[in-house]
């Protein structure tokens, strides 16, 4: 997607050919961005010339929607093709965080380049295609959290919950970005609690994403099964207001670490029961760069795309936590839809 700007990374960093690879059933969101290919595969880049994507034979059928003309690989065996790809090149460039060990092997240690670190910066700020896609994602998303609160009578279990949106989404043609999380009652003091075969009057806390063309969805709304005590109440606004009010900080030249001490001090005496940070980058992977947290010095840019998810959990007894995904800009945009008004099932 922004191969001329990673072409002059190569350049500046006097790279001859940067090798980005799938060679097992792990995704690489690295090689999938660059060329729209998500299968077993070699993706090389290269300062100048066109980059190019060599796939087994079995594979070539996959390599249709590619944005890179896909080869068939010549050898027969891996580490030839490598070697056949590498055998002029002073300077290879690898992704530290996919390369395995046995992999970089075969290499001499100095001729070795990380761009991990690039390609992650590269990621971070979206296109306009990017941003239109994850638009769609999250009208996906919107649409499967719709249908599953009109259906809530029906459910008795919190797995029951999370298997209807799953069904949903797939009924939609997308899958679920990360396990979609039902925490019911004295559950939803868990931020990543699993499903159980139990739903807890109280509050609800539904957070679900979906994958489509690529792209990861991230939301998280929180219901109330029956009419909430006032405690629920009280802490369930505190929450929204503290969410609300961070939107608008979601601006080119903000520090992201300034963002989630506004979301803490915004939960006044419930501070103390936000326990993870303030948002995530998001794109191809559910998590990127950059993270909103205290430590966190990035300054955010325009057309990335964060989410905001305060929460406050107070243990054995209740949590809520809302989410929205925005596009950083001098408006920043949020992609859902959703009310964030508290929903009684
Ligand atoms: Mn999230």
């Amino acid at each position: 997607m922004k191969l001329r700007q990673l072409q002059q990374i190569l350049k500046d960093k006097g790279v001859d050919i940067l090798l980005l690879h799938s060679l097992d059933e792990q995704f690489n969101a690295n090689m999938f961005y660059l060329s729209g290919y998500d299968s077993l595969g070699i993706l090389a880049v290269y300062p100048t010339e066109p980059p190019r994507l060599l796939v087994p034979k079995m594979e070539f059928g996959l390599t249709k929607d590619a944005r890179v003309r896909a080869e068939i690989w010549p050898k027969r065996r891996f580490p030839d093709v490598i070697a056949d790809l590498t055998k002029d090149a002073k300077s290879i460039g690898l992704d530290f965080r996919k390369a395995t060990l046995a992999f970089a092997e075969d290499f001499k240690k100095d001729q070795l380049c990380d761009l991990s670190g690039d390609l992650i910066l590269l990621r971070s700020t979206k296109t306009e295609d990017e941003i239109e896609l994850m638009q769609q994602t999250q009208r996906i998303a919107d649409d499967v959290f719709r249908k599953t609160v009109s259906h809530f009578k029906r459910f008795s279990s919190e797995q029951a919950v999370a298997a209807f949106m799953d069904s949903a989404m797939r009924d939609r043609g997308v899958k679920e970005s990360f396990s979609t999380i039902v925490a019911s009652g004295p559950n939803a003091a868990i931020p990543h609690h699993k499903p159980t075969n139990k739903l807890h009057k109280g509050l609800c806390v539904i957070d679900f994403g979906v994958r489509y063309r690529g792209y990861c969805s991230d939301t998280t709304r929180t219901i109330s099964c029956g009419n909430p005590i006032k405690e629920q109440e009280q802490v369930y606004h505190v929450v929204k207001a503290a969410q609300e009010s961070c939107t608008s900080r979601y601006k080119p030249g903000t520090v992201a670490a300034d963002i989630d001490a506004k979301a803490r001090s915004a939960l006044g005496m419930y501070r103390s029961h936000f326990i993870h940070g303030l948002g995530h980058g998001i794109g191809i992977d559910v998590h990127e760069t950059p993270g909103i947290r205290a430590s966190e010095k990035t300054v955010l840019k325009n057309a990335m795309v964060i989410s905001n998810e305060p929460g406050v959990y107070i243990p054995d007894k209740m949590g809520v936590r809302i989410e929205d995904c925005i596009v950083v800009g001098k408006t920043p945009r949020i992609l859902s839809k959703l009310s964030r008004d508290l929903v009684v099932v």
